[in-house]
C-alpha cells in the first residue's frame, strides 16, 4: 500500500469516527436519564410525608419511562430525587452545606413545598438498585427514601 492510500484510509477511519454519536456526558448516568412524555409506559403517584414517602419500593424495567406524580402532603418541604447510592450521598453532602435552602428542580430530580405536586418523567437506564429520596437535612437519616429495582427488559 502506498503513503497516499495509506493517508486516504486514515482520514476516512477519522471521517468515521467523527460521524459516531458522543455520548451525552450530562446525562451518562447509568440510572437514567429525563424521559420524553411520549415515551411514557406507565404513571406511579407518590405521596411525600412528614417524615416519608407513602411507597418504598417499586419495581421497573431496564429503559422503562415512568411519569411520577409526587404530591407532598406533609407540613415541611419535601424532595423527590432519584438516583444511585452515589448520587444520593453527593446531593446529601450538597443540601447539608445549604443548609436546608431549597434546590432548584433538577433534571433527576424537584422540590415540593407543602401542597404541591409535580410531575419527573425518567427513564431508566441499566439494570441494578435506584433510589428515590429527599435531603432535606435529616430527612433522608430519618428514612425518607425509598428503593427503585430495576429489573431486565423483558420486553
Ligand atoms: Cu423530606
Amino acid at each position: 500500500m502506498n503513503f497516499d492510500r495509506k493517508m486516504k484510509l486514515a482520514s476516512m477511519a477519522l471521517l468515521f469516527l467523527l460521524t459516531l454519536p458522543v455520548p451525552a456526558l450530562v446525562q451518562a448516568a447509568t440510572y437514567g436519564h429525563t424521559g420524553k412524555a411520549s415515551q411514557v409506559g406507565r404513571t406511579i403517584r407518590i405521596t411525600a410525608l412528614d417524615i416519608r414517602f407513602d411507597k418504598i419500593r417499586l419495581h421497573v424495567r431496564a429503559g422503562e419511562t415512568i411519569r411520577f406524580i409526587v404530591t407532598n402532603k406533609g407540613q415541611l418541604t419535601h424532595e423527590f430525587i432519584i438516583g444511585d447510592a452515589r448520587e444520593q450521598a453527593e446531593h446529601e453532602q450538597e443540601m447539608q452545606k445549604k443548609a436546608g435552602m431549597d434546590m432548584p428542580d433538577e433534571p433527576n430530580g424537584i422540590t415540593l413545598k407543602p401542597g404541591q405536586t409535580k410531575t419527573l418523567i425518567w427513564t431508566f437506564g441499566l439494570e441494578g438498585d435506584v433510589e428515590f429520596a429527599c435531603h432535606v437535612p435529616g430527612h433522608y437519616s430519618a428514612g425518607m427514601v425509598g428503593k427503585i429495582f430495576v429489573g431486565a427488559n423483558t420486553k
